[in-house]
């Protein structure tokens, strides 16, 4: 039935996991790449599943408009049409058609919206976005739902709240269950306890196959997002994995982690391999930085990606410097293999009950900039 999660282990409340998909098992607590359009950019599929990913995200928004999906069906779905033969998550649109800003309009039933491509005229709700979903044969679904933007007044994040809840439950009717799938609801109710509370026990009393925190990362600050996890966290099940939409830097994981948070998508690694940045053990460096023009060193010494085993600061830096694919090819690999060294990390970690030195160690190394 739907999708399996078995609780291994935890350390406080961090939790060590293992989801089962029909595509195959993720370990958790477990970051996935960001696939939006079908493919992780500027990644082969087998470089991804070497880093130690073993899910990647997809966009519902995206795969819709271009190439529809209804055509990513005809061709056996996403998993064949990419060549990604393990665990999918799609999130389901509304995220995505909200920061088009004018070219969308919402009403209760849904949201009308231009392709920001051809300008063409779209229409997604719950009903339409789990349906598109199910058409892409993705694992992990993800209800449709407001992303509150920030800062709000309380009255209109309640009311936005609300919003994502009916159409929670219209979703959960349009889901058709089937063995190693699932659906996911996402709490929202911005940076209000009552109204965190209020969502996560609507959620529960639709019932899901997991549950996302969404609504963070849009401007309030580590501060207030680690505030919101240590109030919401420990009113979800704990039999049910928990998604942390869009998060984060390196720091951000791990305190989530340390919240009891079980995954996390972010396009950082990804978007900032495109740009020149690299996150590394000892902070994040921008390789377009001449200082690095001269420097025979890898990025990071210990990281065992082929960018840092043969390639040195001063290669990659030229590569960026005049617009080389293979500089975009190699950073991302960085980045996500450096992204999947502190999942394990953080797995290995809480199996042997040493989260917070771990967490310790990761925060002295990460602060000491000499990088
Ligand atoms: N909802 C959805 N996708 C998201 C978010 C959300 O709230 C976030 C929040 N930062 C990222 N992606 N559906
Ligand atoms: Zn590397």
């Amino acid at each position: 039935m739907s999708l399996s999660f078995e609780l291994l282990g935890t350390d406080g409340a961090a939790r060590r996991g293992r989801i089962g998909t029909a595509h195959g098992t993720v370990e958790t607590p477990a970051f996935m790449p960001l696939g939006t359009g079908g493919t992780v950019k500027a990644m082969l599929p087998q470089s991804v599943a070497e880093t130690g990913a073993e899910i990647v995200l997809g966009n519902t928004f995206h795969l819709m408009l271009r190439p529809g999906a209804e055509r990513v069906a005809a061709q056996g779905g996403l998993h064949k049409f990419m060549n990604w033969p393990r665990p999918i998550l799609t999130d389901s649109g509304g995220f995505q058609v909200m920061s088009l800003k004018d070219l969308r309009k919402l009403d209760p039933d849904g949201v009308t919206f231009r392709s920001p491509f051809d300008g063409s005229q779209h229409r997604l709700t719950p009903e339409r976005s789990i349906k598109i979903q199910h058409l892409l044969d993705t694992n992990i679904t993800m209800s449709f739902d407001e992303c509150t933007s920030w800062p709000v007044a309380e009255d209109a994040a309640a009311f936005s709240m609300r919003l994502s809840m009916k159409w929670a439950e219209r979703g959960r009717r349009a889901f058709v269950d089937r063995p190693g799938y699932g659906l996911f609801g996402i709490v929202q109710g911005s940076v209000f306890p009552d109204l965190r509370a209020e969502s996560v026990k609507a959620l529960i009393d639709i019932g899901f196959d997991g549950y996302a925190v969404g609504g963070l990362a849009v401007g309030e600050g580590q501060q207030a997002m680690f505030g919101v996890l240590d109030v919401t966290t420990p009113m979800l099940p704990d039999d049910r994995p928990r998604y942390l939409m869009g998060v984060g830097r390196p720091a951000d994981i791990v305190g989530a982690v340390k919240r009891g948070i079980d995954m996390f998508d972010c396009v950082l690694p990804t978007r900032g391999g495109r740009t020149a940045q690299a996150f590394t053990r000892r902070g994040e460096l921008n390789l377009r930085n001449a200082r690095h023009r001269d420097d025979h060193r890898p990025i990071d010494e210990q990281c065992a990606c082929p960018a840092c085993r043969h390639h040195s600061r001063a290669y990659l830096h030229h590569l960026i410097r005049v617009e080389e694919i293979l500089g975009a090819m190699l950073l991302t690999w960085h980045n996500l293999q450096y992204y999947q060294d502190i999942m394990r990390g953080l797995r290995d970690a809480i199996e042997g009950g040493s989260l917070d030195s771990w967490a310790a160690a990761f925060e002295e190394e990460q602060g000491r900039g000499d990088i």
